[in-house]
């Protein structure tokens, strides 16, 4: 073995230890050249080659997650070299530092009453809008103090901009994620708390539930995403929303989502009027937070959410879940007839099922949940849209889990090397 040859593994191995537990997979090609109408499969990778092993899975999570980064979300940037911080009574203090500058943010801990121990905790993204969960921590998260989201003007805006400049890839969403990362690192090496970090979860509602779903998507930490009617560029598929507004529908695309705000990386603005470009949809993003708890919470009575589209996109979405033989870590709750993230108590058991499967680590929990009161599948027709089967993945998972996300400086690996 050539001497360089032996740096740069020992290089590997001090550096990357847990983004490349799949060490062997490939790159993006340098030119991707992709056309399809309909939600293309989880289990091919970008060059033909199928999906048949787990091992092969924790591969294509990490060609998912650069797809979404390059041609979506922006990069997400590694841990910085210095992130510092602490937990004094409920607030928790992270300061990060990247070159030459540093910022400082702080979440307030909501401890559950009534619990003497460790107890688990969900981190609400701008708030929480389902039920506090009895024994589970909130830790709010203002996101907006990371990368504001008033309009089109909040582009680069936010003490994300500050560490990384302005100009940085990463729309809003993917600043957040960063951010709840970073909460995270101050958690793991704070002893001045109760919360069991193995054991945390992500909330957020509508815009913020987008932020979760990418929060739980891009931070392999998050034990459970509970996302709350995030609709279109969340929980929804950019192909069926587009379907759904051409035929008369009211409900977002991503055309309106770009104008209307920064949720998104500037690079996806040239993508939006060629959807069918995408070599991804967000049924693609449960690729991600496989295999790890998942529940998509939906209001199927707003149009704009694009109901068809949340539930074909997820009900897809939940086949990673199916390949993986843990078809019940996945959910889907859609409840009509009430306002925009005012949760009904009807859905109050799934996400307590969820909750104390993942959180609370309870077991003998039934989390096969996946429902909807929109008439006939919410109007979502399968064959339409989905032309593939769904294998069953062979071996194990990579320890380390999966979904490690790709570092910056090798954001494109995929197919397994040759
Ligand atoms: C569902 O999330 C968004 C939606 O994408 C926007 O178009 C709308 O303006 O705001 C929703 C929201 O965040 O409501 C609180």
């Amino acid at each position: 073995m050539s001497s360089v040859f032996k740096y740069l593994l020992a290089y590997l191995a001090v550096a990357l230890p847990l983004s490349l537990a799949q060490s062997s997979c490939g790159t993006l090609p340098a030119t991707i050249n992709f056309n399809d109408a309909k939600l293309s499969s989880p289990f091919v990778f970008l060059n033909g080659t199928a999906v048949t092993t787990k091992d092969q899975f924790a591969c294509r999570q990490q060609e998912i997650s650069a797809l979404f980064q390059k041609y979506e979300l922006g990069t997400l940037p590694p841990k910085p070299s210095s992130v510092t911080g602490s937990v004094s009574g409920n607030t928790i203090s992270v300061t990060a530092s990247n070159g030459g500058t540093s910022i400082s943010f702080t979440a307030t801990i909501t401890p559950p009453s009534g619990v003497s121990g460790k107890y688990p905790a969900i981190i609400a993204v701008g708030g929480m809008s389902i039920p506090s969960q009895p024994g589970v921590g909130v830790i709010t998260f203002n996101n907006d103090d990371i990368a504001a989201q008033n309009d089109g003007s909040s582009r680069g805006k936010g003490k994300f901009y500050t560490l990384y400049g302005a100009n940085h890839s990463a729309g809003a969403m993917m600043a957040w994620a960063w951010g709840i990362g970073r909460i995270i690192d101050v958690l793991e090496s704070s002893t001045t708390h109760n919360i069991d970090v193995t054991h945390l979860g992500v909330t957020g509602c509508s815009r913020n539930g987008k932020g979760a779903f990418i929060a739980a998507a891009f931070e392999p930490r998050i034990a459970l995403g509970l996302v709350q009617e995030s609709g279109s560029g969340g929980a929804g598929c950019w192909r069926i929303s587009k379907a759904m507004l051409q035929a008369g529908i009211s409900t977002q695309d991503a055309v309106e989502i770009v104008g209307e705000n920064v949720w998104f990386s500037p690079n996806f603005n040239q993508y939006v009027n060629n959807i069918n470009q995408l070599p991804y949809d967000h049924h693609m993003l449960a690729a991600l937070v496989a295999p790890r708890g998942l529940l998509i919470i939906e209001n199927d009575g707003i149009d704009w959410l694009g109901p068809e589209s949340v539930w074909g996109c997820q009900s897809t979405g939940a086949k990673n879940y199916q390949a993986l033989g843990i078809s019940d870590s996945m959910g889907i709750s859609m409840v009509g007839n009430h306002a925009h993230c005012s949760m009904p108590s009807s859905q109050n058991g799934d996400v307590a099922a969820f909750v104390n499967r993942f959180l609370k680590g309870q077991s003998g929990v039934n989390t096969n949940i996946m429902h909807t009161d929109g008439a006939n599948n919410a109007g979502f027709v399968p064959g339409d849209w989905v032309t593939w089967t769904v294998p069953n993945l062979t071996g194990d998972l990579p320890a380390g889990g999966s979904t490690s996300v790709p570092a910056t400086s090798a954001p494109a690996t995929s197919a397994p090397a040759p």
